[in-house]
């Protein structure tokens, strides 16, 4: 019998819950042959990265994933429950009191994981895989990916730097992909992505692009930065499918894609923009110098995850590209004025493509976070 998993996912705002605990379910069943139940409360975010998803339906099947809705309140015809092997309860939501109740009443009693968010901050790995003991009395262990060999590591499918790699070496399979998706840039434009929050200095930064040597042909896929886009551009409207060009730069919008071409889009640039944690990550894995747009949280915590991250990233990194990358992720997540930090950041192109792809060569000698949850309950049972 396949052993079960239960992945619990409450979307906060925005794709990334969502994002993350679908690519660590499909993982799951994938490269491990397991039975997994992902709960979802908002499957209207989950059907944006899975089109094939059906926003209305309690159950279904995608990628060999169960997909349930996570009802707001857990029906009491559902108890007994057919508890699983594993529950991993996403991003500290709470389970159904019901669920846990439950569990305390089973005779074996499921191994319990609270996956955390992703911080490069030294605290993670002195709390990575530590039990917490519940006032139930049960034990929920504390899961965190990152970026050292003490953490949960990073969700990484199996082969898939080097599919990227053979993707990035096959101009035919990027311009196919490209067309499939009416992007057409001038042959000597270098391309970029822009996924992020708003941000009150975007202006400055489009500036730059606008005015640089070299032309640049900008994708951004509908999403939260458009108002800024649009602002600058000085249009009425903007949606998927519009394109305008400001001197050396072309700005197109695009549809927001499947999960797994949002991939094949950031393989394709020489330069991403990306936010949150998912984004974050597979921008990582595509090898291509980025900038972080961080999730803002309330008491600013977000900063300390920012600087403890650029100090990881930059070694190896020269002191003035270190220092101009550094200057251009804080005055992006500042929201302030680019134009410095990027025109410096501009003198260090290679060195940063160089850096981007040992970054991404060095992350991938960990294990994946799957892979580290698998192996912890194997050890456990
Ligand atoms: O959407 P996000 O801002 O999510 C955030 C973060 O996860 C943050 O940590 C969390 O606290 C907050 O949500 C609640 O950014 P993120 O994490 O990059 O997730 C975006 C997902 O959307 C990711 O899985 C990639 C996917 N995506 C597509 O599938 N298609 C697209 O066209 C684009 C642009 C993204």
């Amino acid at each position: 019998m396949k052993a079960s998993w239960d992945i619990f996912c409450s979307v906060v705002d925005n794709f990334g819950d969502v994002g993350v605990t679908f690519r660590l379910a499909r993982q799951l069943v994938a490269e491990h042959d397991l039975q997994v139940r992902l709960w979802i409360d908002d499957l209207n975010a989950f059907a944006r990265l899975c089109p094939g998803a059906d926003p209305l339906a309690d159950q279904q099947m995608q990628d060999g994933v169960i997909v349930c809705r996570w009802p707001a309140e857990w029906p009491k015809t559902w108890q007994p429950l057919q508890l699983p092997h594993v529950v991993v309860e996403a991003f500290a939501c709470r389970l159904p009191p019901d669920y846990i109740d439950a569990m305390l009443g089973a005779e074996k009693r499921p191994l319990w994981f609270n996956l955390e968010y992703l911080s490069a901050e030294d605290w993670v790995s002195g709390c990575h895989g530590l039990p917490s003991i519940q006032s139930s009395g049960l034990r929920k262990y504390f899961f965190f990916p990152g970026f050292t060999a003490k953490t949960g590591g990073l969700l990484r499918e199996a082969g898939l730097i080097e599919k990227r790699q053979a993707f990035q070496a096959n101009p035919a399979a990027r311009q196919s992909f490209l067309q499939r998706l009416n992007i057409a840039p001038h042959a000597d434009a270098r391309l970029m992505s822009l996924f992020a929050y708003e941000h009150a200095g975007l202006g400055s930064w489009l500036d730059c692009l606008a005015q640089a040597d070299r032309t640049t042909h900008l994708l951004v896929p509908e999403g939260r930065i458009l108002g800024d886009v649009q602002r600058w551009l000085g249009v009425d409207e903007l949606t998927a499918g519009a394109v305008h060009a400001r001197d050396a730069l072309t700005i197109q919008v695009l549809p927001f894609v499947h999960q797994q071409d949002y991939d094949s889009l950031l393989w394709c640039c020489d330069f991403n923009v990306v936010r949150g944690e998912d984004s974050f990550v597979r921008a990582q894995w595509a090898g291509r110098p980025l900038i972080w747009h961080i999730y803002e949280q309330d008491d600013d915590a977000h900063w300390a995850k920012l600087d403890a991250f650029l100090e990881l990233y930059r070694v190896g990194l020269s002191e003035a590209a270190g220092q101009a990358l550094t200057e251009v992720w804080r005055s992006w997540n500042g929201g302030t004025a680019m134009t410095q930090g990027w025109n410096a950041l501009e003198q260090h192109t290679d060195e940063l493509a160089a850096h981007a792809r040992r970054w991404c060569l060095e992350q991938a000698l960990q294990e994946d976070l799957t892979t580290a949850l698998v192996r912890f309950y194997q050890s456990w049972i």
